[in-house]
C-alpha cells in the first residue's frame, strides 16, 4: 500500500519519476522539465527529501569560512552583477594590496576558521604574481586554513591573458597554496541566456573544461548555477545536466549550489525578486537531477536564512559557513547578515530538525557540534 506522502507524488502526476527515484534510475531532461513544471511544492520536496535521507539521513554540514574579494575591478560586463566596476579609479572601485588582502586573514588570528574564500574581478591592472603572492602570503599567516579560490572564469582570464594552458596556471596556483575552486561562474550554460546574461566571459565549455583540468590535477571543486534572471526552466535543466555529464567523467564536484539572483543595483533591476517557491523547488529539483554530486548547498546569504533552513527539508544537506565579510551579494541586495557565528548556524540546523556536523572544505568531519 502507498503512504500518505506517496500517494501525494501520485496524485501531483509524479509517480513514474518516484518509481525511478526509488529505483535509482536516472532522470532524463524531460524529467526535469516535468520536475520543474510540478506545481505542487510539497510533493516534489518529498521525493528530494527522500534522495537527500537516502545519502545523508539528518546530518547538515556547514564550516567557518571567511570570503576575502580583493578586487571588484573586472573587465567582464556580465548584467546580473552588482559587485563589480569596469576601471580602477571608477566610483566604488578597489583592489586591496597585498598587505590589505592579507590583513584580513590575519585579523581572524586565534579564531577557528577552517576556509578562506577568494572570488575577484577580471582586474586588467593586476601583474600575475599578485595571486600567487596572495595566496602565500595568507598560508604564511594561516598555514592551517584551506583556501578555496578563483572561479574557473579567473583561471580562464589568468591563462589568456598571461600566457599559460589551464594546467600551468592551477598549477602554479597550487603550488602557491590554492586547495580547490569554489563553483561561481557558471550562471546559465545555455548559449541563448549566457550570452545574454554575460556575453563576454568564458563559454560553457572553457568553463567545464577549467573544472575537467582540475579534476585531473586531483584538485575537487564546486559547482553553481543562477537561476531566477532570464533562463528558462529548459534552459536550467540542461545547466543541470551538463553538470551531471562532467561529474561522470571526473567525480570531482563536491557541492552544487544553485545561487539565487538578486536584482538590485544592477542591469536586470527591473525582473522581479526570486520567490522562496522558485528557490525551494530549484534545489529539490537540482538534489533529484545531480544523482552524482554527493552535496547540495543551500548559501544562506542570497537565500535568506528562513529559506536556507527550510531548503534542509527540500534535498539540501549543506548550508555553507560563517561566512564572514561577502560583498557581492550585498552590494546586489542582500539583507542577510555579514556572518553568522558557528552558534547561530547550529541553532539554525537543530531547530530544523537536522544534526549539525561542521566540516573542513573536503568535507573532513571537523566535529559534530
Ligand atoms: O559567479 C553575482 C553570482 C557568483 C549576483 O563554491 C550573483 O562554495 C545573484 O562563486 N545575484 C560568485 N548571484 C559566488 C560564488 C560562490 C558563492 C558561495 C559558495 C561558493 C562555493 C561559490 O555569484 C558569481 C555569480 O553567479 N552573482 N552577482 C547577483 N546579482
Amino acid at each position: 500500500m502507498l503512504s500518505t506522502t506517496e500517494l501525494e507524488i501520485e496524485a501531483s502526476g509524479l509517480g513514474r519519476i518516484r518509481e525511478k527515484v526509488e529505483a535509482g534510475e536516472r532522470l532524463t531532461f524531460e524529467d526535469g522539465v516535468a520536475l520543474f513544471r510540478c506545481p505542487d511544492l510539497t510533493a516534489l520536496g518529498a521525493l528530494a527529501n527522500h534522495e537527500r535521507e537516502r545519502r545523508h539521513g539528518d546530518l547538515t554540514y556547514f564550516n567557518r569560512n571567511v570570503h576575502v574579494n580583493a578586487t571588484n575591478v573586472c573587465e567582464a560586463t556580465c548584467i546580473f552583477c552588482s559587485f563589480s566596476r569596469l576601471k580602477t579609479g571608477d566610483p566604488a572601485a578597489y583592489t586591496m594590496s597585498l598587505d590589505e588582502a592579507v590583513g584580513r586573514v590575519k585579523a581572524l588570528r586565534g579564531e577557528l576558521i577552517t576556509e578562506v574564500h577568494i572570488v575577484n574581478g577580471l582586474n586588467p591592472d593586476l601583474p600575475w604574481d599578485y595571486y600567487p603572492d596572495l595566496l602565500r602570503g595568507i598560508k604564511a599567516e594561516r598555514p592551517d586554513i584551506h583556501i578555496k579560490g578563483f572561479t574557473a572564469v579567473e583561471i580562464h582570464y589568468f591563462a589568456e591573458k598571461y600566457g599559460m594552458s589551464y594546467e600551468q596556471v592551477l598549477i602554479k596556483l597550487r603550488e602557491a597554496g590554492l586547495g580547490s575552486l569554489p563553483g561561481g561562474g557558471a550562471e546559465i550554460f545555455h548559449p541563448r541566456a549566457r550570452k545574454k546574461l554575460c556575453d563576454d566571459k568564458v563559454g560553457a565549455d572553457g568553463w567545464l573544461e577549467v573544472h575537467r583540468v582540475a579534476h585531473r590535477l586531483g584538485m575537487r571543486s564546486n559547482c553553481t548555477m543562477l537561476f531566477g534572471s532570464i533562463e528558462t526552466v529548459e534552459e536550467r535543466v540542461d545547466h543541470l545536466l551538463r553538470l551531471r555529464s562532467l561529474q561522470d567523467e571526473t567525480g570531482g564536484f563536491q557541492t552544487f549550489i544553485p545561487l539565487r539572483f538578486h536584482n538590485e543595483n544592477n542591469r536586470l533591476r527591473r525582473l522581479p525578486e526570486v520567490t522562496g517557491y522558485d528557490s525551494l523547488r530549484t534545489m529539490a529539483v537540482s538534489r533529484l537531477l545531480l544523482d552524482n554530486i554527493d552535496h547540495i548547498k543551500a548559501y544562506w546569504v542570497m537565500l535568506g536564512i528562513g529559506i536556507a533552513q527550510s531548503s534542509l527539508w527540500y534535498g539540501v544537506d549543506d548550508i555553507d559557513g560563517t561566512v564572514r565579510e561577502e560583498r557581492i551579494y550585498h552590494m546586489a541586495g542582500a539583507r542577510t547578515p555579514q556572518e553568522m557565528t558557528r552558534k547561530e548556524l547550529i541553532g539554525l540546523i537543530r531547530q530544523a530538525g537536522r544534526i549539525p556536523v561542521e566540516r573542513d572544505t573536503l568535507y573532513n568531519i571537523v566535529a559534530e557540534a
